[in-house]
């Protein structure tokens, strides 16, 4: 009986059979079946946690649940205090991500780690009324629901002190919100909710994980009708630490939108890529006017230049934008720069050359400058996504 602990035979036997061993030998098992999980992503809240987990333990007594704070590795140390908590309290753990931020990949990343057939996500800041909480499992065990989501956009509920322009910008993005969302829920924004963990292990590989949006990615990448139900609550203010809102974070709501809507069908780096290189032209062609117009270069000079130009602008937002999460720096940018001045010096050779063999075979010019451009583009994508970002990629890969 004594090789119950090997790692052989753990994965040997079903767990009933492993817990009925364990038992046998009188080890203490399990006090109760875990119900409900917490995630609570965490970024510069030391002065909030502590406080969040005693009210949790206050108000859910009888509950089974644990909490797991997924932390990116905060430079107050928000990690280190939740480490101290969990040394004594086992259902509290902390995931410390390093190298990697953003609250939806940090939900996502917590939900995976619980055994729970419910998990809630809420915010570390104590802007989310937690005494609500037995009443979402309640409801989400009693009527089957997918999802409770906890609204503040419902009779009862309310945005509390939320600034008037954070009211307007919300307003806002549920607009947008409405395009990708199948279901009709009233607070889509809320990151504040229950979910049935069967939901999650249905679309995880369908999910965004950018940004800030956690539900509304798991909303829209449902692939049937979801089930759900809404309890209304009053938004607390933020009394330690600062919101982490920004304009990086409203840039990740539309590319969240974009992946929703087109994600399927093109790669959405792809789509930045391409939206890059449209605005490069534009560059172009008012760089090509300005120097052979009006500085009267020859026109072979202004076309070089103007190439030049348009090419290095690339670069720069794509270094910036479409390749945001792995971004060269210091000598990999200067590398970065000359492989791409490369691969896209070939893509224009590639335009050049097919298009003009394209409107010999007597194809309109229209089609045949089109047919050049998307091939070069295709080209210009493919190359510098293996040559020039690809090494990134890898890295962050590895570190992560
Ligand atoms: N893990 C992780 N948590 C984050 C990140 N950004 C914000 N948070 C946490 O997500 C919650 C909501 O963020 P907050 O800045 O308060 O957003 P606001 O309430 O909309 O202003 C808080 O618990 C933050 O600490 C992040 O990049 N990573
Ligand atoms: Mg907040």
């Amino acid at each position: 009986m004594q090789d119950v602990h090997t790692q052989g035979t753990r994965f040997a036997r079903a767990p009933e059979t492993h817990l009925a061993s364990l038992r046998a030998l009188g080890e203490a098992v399990v006090s109760a079946r875990l119900e409900l999980a917490i995630v609570v992503p965490t970024f510069n809240e030391r002065a909030n946690i502590p406080v969040l987990l005693d009210r949790l333990a206050a108000v859910l007594t009888g509950v089974s649940y644990e909490v797991i704070v997924v932390d990116d590795d905060s430079t107050d140390r928000t990690w280190e205090a939740v480490r101290g908590v969990a040394a004594y309290q086992q259902r509290v753990r902390v995931i410390r991500r390093v190298g990697r931020r953003g609250l939806a990949s940090a939900c996502l990343e917590g939900m995976m780690s619980t055994a729970a057939p419910y998990i809630a996500v809420m915010d570390g800041d104590l802007q989310h009324d937690e005494t609500i909480l037995p009443q979402m499992l309640a409801t989400a065990m009693k009527e089957s629901m997918d999802f409770v989501v906890a609204s503040r956009n419902i009779t009862g509920a309310s945005m509390g002190g939320f600034a008037k322009d954070r009211v307007r910008l919300s307003n806002l993005g549920l607009k947008l919100a409405r395009l990708i969302l199948p279901a009709d829920v009233t607070d889509p924004m809320s990151g504040f909710f229950l979910v049935d963990r069967r939901f999650i292990d249905d679309v995880i590989y369908d999910t965004s994980g950018v940004g800030f949006k956690i539900l509304l990615d798991l909303l829209a990448s449902a692939k049937r009708p979801v089930r759900i139900a809404e309890v209304p609550y009053t938004f607390r203010t933020r009394e330690a630490g600062e919101s982490k809102l920004d304009f990086a974070v409203g840039l990740e709501y539309l590319y969240l939108l974009l992946d929703k809507m087109l994600g399927h069908l093109i790669p959405l780096r792809f789509i930045l890529f391409a939206l890059v290189g449209a605005v490069g032209v534009i560059l172009h062609l008012g760089t090509l006017a300005v120097l052979y117009r009006q500085a009267h270069l020859t026109f072979m000079n202004a076309q070089v230049a103007a190439t030049v130009v348009s090419m290095t602008f690339n670069y720069l937002l794509n270094n910036l934008v479409t390749y945001r999460d792995a971004r060269l720096r210091g000598n990999q940018w200067i590398v970065g720069l000359l492989t791409f001045y490369l691969a896209c010096s070939l893509g224009a050779a590639i335009n050049l050359s097919v298009s003009a063999q394209l409107l010999a075979n007597g194809l309109p010019w229209l089609f045949a400058g089109m047919a050049g451009l998307v091939l070069s583009s295709v080209w210009n994508y493919g190359v510098t996504s293996v040559i020039t970002w690809r090494k990134r990629l890898v890295d962050r890969g590895r570190a992560g």
